[in-house]
């Protein structure tokens, strides 16, 4: 019997594509794409809009998705970087340009993997709400290999860290009058 693995997808949008439409269409769209590549989505988190991280101006629509497929980390991502070039994406420039479609594999099924070309768990996705934010609503009790934290228990140190009051500037050690 073929393995089938679950992997945590992120999808991101900063550029309109001339046939689908803006950022949040391009997210929807590429979900229908990963279906048509034969990576069936299993769960779709919301789409929402974020400000850009980065040097980018422009705003984002995030997304996530849980795909099943047999293939192992690299042959999906191959897959994914044809999709990305598919939807119009230029990878030459800039590290995080504008770009019409970004997928990025957040975590999956197996466990940890690293090589030169890809590391699974994804390594800033810990500290992007944009990222752990929709994923929090489909892959809410998946384990972090690494932390052994679930997605819940990242997404809720985040948003409780954003929440936290600033610190108090330092007392000065120089007694009063
Ligand atoms: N790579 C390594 N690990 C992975 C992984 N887990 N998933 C390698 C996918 N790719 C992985 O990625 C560069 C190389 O990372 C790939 O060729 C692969 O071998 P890329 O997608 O070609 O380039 P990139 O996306 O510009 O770089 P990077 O470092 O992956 O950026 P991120 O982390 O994807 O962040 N702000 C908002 N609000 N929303 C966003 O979605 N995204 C980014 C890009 C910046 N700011 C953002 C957002
Ligand atoms: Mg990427």
């Amino acid at each position: 019997m073929t393995a089938h693995w679950q992997y945590l997808i992120a999808l991101g949008s900063n550029v309109g594509h001339p046939y689908h439409g803006p950022p949040p269409a391009v997210v929807r769209a590429a979900l229908v794409a990963l279906e048509t590549c034969h990576l069936p989505v299993i769960l779709a988190g919301p789409i929402i809009a974020s400000a850009p991280l980065g040097p980018s101006r422009r705003r984002y629509a995030n997304g996530a998705a849980v795909i099943e497929t047999p293939l192992l980390p690299e042959a999906l991502l191959d897959r994914l970087q044809q999709i990305e070039n598919a939807f119009g994406r230029n990878r030459r420039g800039q590290r995080w340009r504008a770009r019409t479609l970004d997928l990025d594999i957040v975590l999956w099924s197996g466990g940890a993997h690293r090589t030169t070309r890809l590391a699974i768990p994804h390594r800033a996705y810990r500290d992007r709400a944009f990222v752990l934010g929709p994923s929090a609503q489909i892959a809410a009790n998946w384990r972090d290999p690494e932390t052994s934290l679930c997605v819940k228990h990242h997404h809720a140190r985040l948003t409780r860290r954003a929440r936290l009051p600033k610190a108090p500037p330092p007392r000065s050690n120089v007694p009063g009058p």
